[in-house]
């Protein structure tokens, strides 16, 4: 059987991560593509002789030529700008939606049957804005986010109960940004609500708003750490496992920027929902309950992906 090819667009901080975690994994050969000159080629190179002394088995390529991404079966997105301290997300819009055109045109060319993974930012914006210039169907195209905000939620809950992050089953729903939704009605440890050991006195109602709050502002509380960019191995560690999921057909259910078409009370957005991915790429939207502060909070979160798709739209004419 030959090997599965994995495309890797963007070839910085998180797309290199994500060579060294596939190549590791033996998931496929790969190709890491960018438009600077010499970086994926460079860092094909250095991974590559990782290889003799991991012991894998995958070949490693950097070019700059989308006709190199042929045939891939995975296609995973970093390419654009990352934050900068004292920026959000939405001010990326403009630069990064130029971006998606060229990647979407690039991958409807050459890898128009792969499974698309968008880690790009304003991620729900992008991920919208990539499907459309792809051309490709909605469960094809699908964005990371929600792996990486539950990931957070549950670490920073792990370490307040003093557990094995293992057992921690956190959730998280709606857009990566600052109004995202982490639902404690769903996060368990060791199929324990968290809301349950709250009401037997291992933490406390102030303790949970603050890990909330905490985990909404995850990615921000890196940013301003690094100073000179944003996170990216636990970015690329959570599209490494969407990516295995669509590969070995292992039909999980993760969050995931995912089109939402007549469930949650939502028209056509690409938004933060539980999915079940497999074979056929994004297999199902799982609709869950929500009790009332839940729908509110998704409300406002969906309203401001909705908000930041009115000024791609805007801008999408600019790029005719
Ligand atoms: P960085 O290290 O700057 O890498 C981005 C790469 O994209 C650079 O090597 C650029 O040369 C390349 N690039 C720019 N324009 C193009 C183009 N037109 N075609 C191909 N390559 C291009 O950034 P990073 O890897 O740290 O982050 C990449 C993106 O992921 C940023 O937009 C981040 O904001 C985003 N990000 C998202 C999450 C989510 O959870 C959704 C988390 C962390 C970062």
């Amino acid at each position: 059987m030959a090997r599965k090819k994995i495309a890797l667009v963007g070839a910085g901080m998180i797309g290199g991560t994500l060579a060294h975690l596939a190549a590791k994994k033996e998931m496929g050969d790969i190709v890491l593509f960018d438009i600077a000159d010499g970086i994926p080629q460079g860092k094909a190179l250095d991974l590559s002789q990782c290889g003799p002394i991991e012991g894998f088995d995958a070949s490693i390529t950097g070019t700059n030529d989308y006709a190199d991404i042929a045939g891939a079966d995975v296609v995973i997105v970093t390419a654009g700008v990352p934050r900068k301290p004292g920026m959000s997300r939405d001010d990326l819009l403009g630069i990064n939606l130029k971006v998606m055109k060229s990647v979407g045109e690039g991958i409807k060319t050459h890898a128009p049957d792969a499974f698309v993974i968008c880690i790009t930012n304003p991620l729900d914006a992008m991920v919208w804005a990539l499907r459309e210039f792809s051309g490709l169907p909605h469960n094809k195209v699908v964005g990371m986010a929600g792996v990486l905000d539950s990931a957070r939620f549950a670490t920073f809950l792990a370490w307040e109960f003093g557990v094995s992050v293992r057992d921690v089953n956190a959730f998280v729903l709606g857009g990566h940004g600052d109004t995202m939704v982490p639902v404690t009605s769903y996060t368990t440890i060791s199929g324990i609500p968290v809301d349950d050991l709250v009401a037997m006195g291992k933490s406390s109602k102030e303790r949970m708003d603050e890990i909330v709050k905490r985990t909404r502002g995850g990615g921000g509380e890196i940013v301003g750490l690094l100073k000179t960019g944003s996170a990216y191995y636990a970015p690329a560690t959570s599209a490494i496992a969407m990516a295995e999921a669509y590969l070995g057909d292992q039909k999980r259910i993760l969050p995931v920027a995912a089109y939402v078409d007549g469930k949650y009370g939502l028209n056509g957005l690409y938004v933060g929902v539980p999915a079940v991915i497999g074979a056929n790429g994004i297999e199902e939207v799982v609709e869950i309950k929500l009790n009332d502060d839940e729908k509110a909070n998704l409300k406002t979160s969906t309203d401001a992906v909705e908000e930041l798709l009115v000024a791609c739209k805007n801008l999408d004419g600019d790029l005719a």
